[in-house]
């Protein structure tokens, strides 16, 4: 059966009547005192409690904005969330001052000095969109819609973006993912056939090992209240890092073990497990294939093998298989999440996945994501997206066969860009990111920026990115506009304003629909206005406007009932995958050792603050105010036999570039590494309070590719570190 879909005519025709209201500059959102006064949430006064969702971060989690005369000035979690149970983070707390912020881009602006100047005018939506519509239509003509690069970083609107992207025809898109869970990602669909399964939501659980997982500080509310409720419940957590984190400060053993060999540790554990017999023999044999050619590999790493690679003592390593045996199936050997750390990182999340496997915690410790990606909910008629036949600038699936097209390799796609090859991008619109910050090699990512005929950046602030673009289109902020609702378990909650927007800033929602109607993608927006969109995601499921937007979310049906099949070839586990072998990589867990630095050289660590998101929250006035500028790291016995003390400014230097930043000499980290928090260092003056503060790490970033999973390798930068 074909596909019937409306196309904008036939939907204007059959709207009839109301045809006039999706006209152009029809769209308009209702103010918010008039939709909450009409539930009550908010009185004549503008006084009132409106439930939405937190946007600090891609947690998401549930809040009730507090609202008087029209402004909000407090935001708490919702205790019905199954994320923020009642509770925001520091960030989510002070959200409200990102959309205070006087910084705000609240129009338009179209730059007229030279790029990275900063120079730009204010703009009607009409010009800006204009502008933007005739330059990738001029693209398009000149050199094909694959000219045009897209990216964003998941958001509630993504749909919509890749509409523009796919209906625009263009196969290049960036997301990033490959600079975050590319590793975690793969190597769970390749085992499980699954993204990322559920995890620490047995309350029996009595052993955790994280792997580089700073959960008390890189925080998703609902993972690291788990964690801690089991540590007061007395569980056993063994932290894995080179740096003494909070995390590893509420660990029952911290192993500062040496960067890049996490691999060697849990292929000792899988020696010890299956050379002990450790391991749940009924579950291995129901669940799993490829048992056999596992215990052929893993035979040869011993921990007395590991020791000398991981710098963890022997003893230590059995013993920790035996405890975490022992403990399953309240087990869990803990992904991680950002695992973009070396070039083997997609070895070492196979190599974790498979221990959880062999321990049998399957629907115990870890379960298959309950929900889906909102299935269920209904969505706007639209046509096929045109054939594309141009490759990838990230070469994928070419060059990176098991990765899938929507992970992507953002990093590889830039350096496409400067290289020009197989053929030169053009054009580049982003939405939500900021990736002059968060690719690796900012001098590269620049250098990429030069190559563009035209950049249009979609942001609540003149980001680093906004910063060196030609058009900058306001976004409102997550408190001021209605996105796409989102299932979470069992239930569907909804983003709706607690204030007007400011300015001009309009929806994501808003500004595609008005730049797809002008790129002749008119039937890709097949919505009046953000209500009606959100109305036909409802439908299916019978569930009104009104009814969700008094307590911010609705019951959403699901499946929960515990499963044991795998979308994997087999159906099962694959503990030993064909996938792999057939495109020529290790089929089961395999150690490649990683780059080490020379003696005079330290390997540079990147990781989360639970201050900041990313490099999008430091310009925020609340959560400044309580941050100290951050400084370096350095071991403090490496301090002292270098003469740096602390506090001291010191030159980090690496093989792309070379920063100055003052420095925190500390006992907690390993005598080869040396941290930096990332997001600092900004180059946008349009970001005033943020501007000036730190140093840059993006800066330092070498460019290393995982060549199975894409993840870029964040750990893999060696620098120097001279007192200047
Ligand atoms: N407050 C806050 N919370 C956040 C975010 C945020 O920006 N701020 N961002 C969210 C996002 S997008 C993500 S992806 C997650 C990321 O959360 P995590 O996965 O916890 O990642 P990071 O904080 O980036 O890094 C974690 C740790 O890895 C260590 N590390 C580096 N190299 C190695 C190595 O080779 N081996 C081992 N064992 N450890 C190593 C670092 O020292 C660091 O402490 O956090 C999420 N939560
Ligand atoms: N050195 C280093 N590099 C890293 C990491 C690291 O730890 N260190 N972490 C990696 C990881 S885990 C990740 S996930 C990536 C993240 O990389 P990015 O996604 O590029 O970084 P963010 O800072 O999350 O970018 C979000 C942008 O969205 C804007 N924004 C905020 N709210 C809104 C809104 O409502 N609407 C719109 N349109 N824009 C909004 C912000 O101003 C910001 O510019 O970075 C990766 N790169
Ligand atoms: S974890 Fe914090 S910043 Fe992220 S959505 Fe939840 S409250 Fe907001
Ligand atoms: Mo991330």
């Amino acid at each position: 059966m074909t596909k019937t879909y409306l196309s904008r005519r036939g939907f204007l025709k059959l709207s009839g009547g109301t045809a006039g209201a999706i006209a152009m500059g029809q769209f308009l959102p209702p103010s918010v005192a008039q939709v909450a006064a009409k539930s009550g949430l908010i009185n004549a006064r503008g006084d009132g409690f409106i439930p939405t969702m937190c946007e600090m971060c891609v947690w998401r989690c549930g809040l009730i904005a507090k609202v008087k005369g029209g402004r909000v000035v407090k935001l708490d979690g919702n205790p019905d969330h199954p994320h923020s149970k009642g509770h925001l983070c520091v960030r989510g707390q002070s959200g409200l001052m990102n959309t205070y912020d006087p910084d705000r881009v609240l129009t338009p602006l179209i730059r007229v000095g030279k790029r990275g100047e900063g120079k730009f005018r204010r703009a009607t939506w009409d010009e800006a969109l204009d502008l933007t519509a005739r330059k990738m239509l001029d693209i398009k003509a000149k050199y094909g819609p694959e000219a045009m690069v897209f990216s964003s970083t998941h958001n509630l609107s993504q749909v919509q973006f890749e509409n523009l992207l796919y209906g625009f025809g263009s196969p290049n898109y960036g997301t990033q993912r490959s600079l975050c869970f590319n590793a975690m990602i793969v190597a769970n669909l390749l085992t499980y056939g699954m993204e990322e399964p559920e995890r620490i939501y047995d309350e029996q659980l009595k052993y955790v090992i994280l792997t580089g997982r700073n959960l008390m500080e890189a925080i998703s509310t609902s993972e690291t209240g788990a964690l801690s409720e089991a540590i007061a419940r007395g569980v056993k957590v063994v932290s894995l890092d080179p740096r003494f984190t909070k995390t590893a400060a509420k660990s029952t053993e911290w192993l500062p073990i040496k960067p890049g060999t996490d691999l060697a540790f849990h292929l000792a554990l899988l020696n010890v497990i299956i050379g002990e017999k450790l391991y749940n023999s009924s579950f291995v044999e129901s669940y799993t294939t490829g048992f056999d050619k596992l215990a052929q590999e893993v035979a040869q790493y011993t921990p007395e093998w590991a020791a000398s690679i991981t710098e963890i003592a022997a003893d230590t390593i059995r013993r920790i298989a035996r405890e975490f045996a022992a403990a399953a199936p309240h087990a869990l050997a803990h992904n991680g999440w950002r695992t973009s750390n070396f070039v083997n990182s997609f070895q070492t999340q196979r190599a974790i996945t498979v221990l959880n496997a062999l321990v049998g915690n399957w629907n115990v410790t870890m379960r298959a994501a309950a929900g889906g990606e909102g299935e269920g909910l209904g969505k706007p008629p639209q046509p096929p997206y045109p054939r594309v036949a141009a490759a990838r600038l990230d070469n994928v699936p070419a060059k990176f066969p098991v990765v899938p097209l929507k992970l992507g390799v953002f990093q590889e796609l830039r350096d496409s860009i400067i290289s020009g090859k197989p053929y030169q991008a053009h054009g580049w619109f982003i939405a939500r990111q900021n990736p002059v910050m968060s690719l690796p090699d900012r001098t590269k990512t620049l250098e990429a920026f030069r190559k563009m005929d035209f950049i249009a950046t979609v942001d609540i602030f003149l980001n680093d990115t906004a910063w060196f673009s030609d058009v900058v289109l306001p976004e409102a902020s997550y408190l001021e506009r209605f996105d796409p609702v989102l299932p979470v378990g069992d239930k569907v909650f909804l983003r709706q304003p607690v204030i007007d927007p400011q300015g001009e800033a309009k929806s994501a929602l808003w500004i595609y629909k008005q730049l797809g109607e002008r790129l002749g993608l008119g039937d890709y927006f097949q919505y009046t206005d953000e209500l009606d969109y959100i109305r036909q995601q409802l439908a299916p499921l019978g569930i009104s406007l009104e009814s969700i937007q008094d307590k911010g979310y609705a019951p959403f049906p699901v499946n929960d009932t515990p499963t044991y099949t795998w979308n994997t070839p087999s159906g099962k586990i694959e503990l030993d995958s064909a996938t792999l072998s057939n495109v020529g990589f290790a089929s089961v867990p395999t150690w490649e050792a990683p780059p080490e630095p020379p003696a005079d050289q330290f390997y540079l660590l990147t990781g989360k603050v639970a201050q900041a998101t990313q490099f999008a929250s430091q310009n925020n006035q609340l959560l400044n105010k309580y941050a100290d500028e951050p400084r370096l790291w350095l071991n403090d016995k490496v301090a002292a036999d270098r003469g740096i003390a602390d506090g001291d400014w010191l030159e980090v230097t690496s093989k792309v570039g070379q920063v100055h930043i003052r420095v925190k000499v500390t006992p907690g980290i390993r005598h080869d590494c040396v941290y930096m928090t990332p997001g600092y260092g900004h180059l946008s003056q349009g970001l005033t309070t943020a501007f000036g503060r730190g140093a840059c790490d993006s800066v330092l970033h070498v460019t290393y590719t995982d060549p199975v999973s894409g993840s870029q390798a964040l750990s893999q930068t060696f620098v120097t570190v001279r007192k200047v």
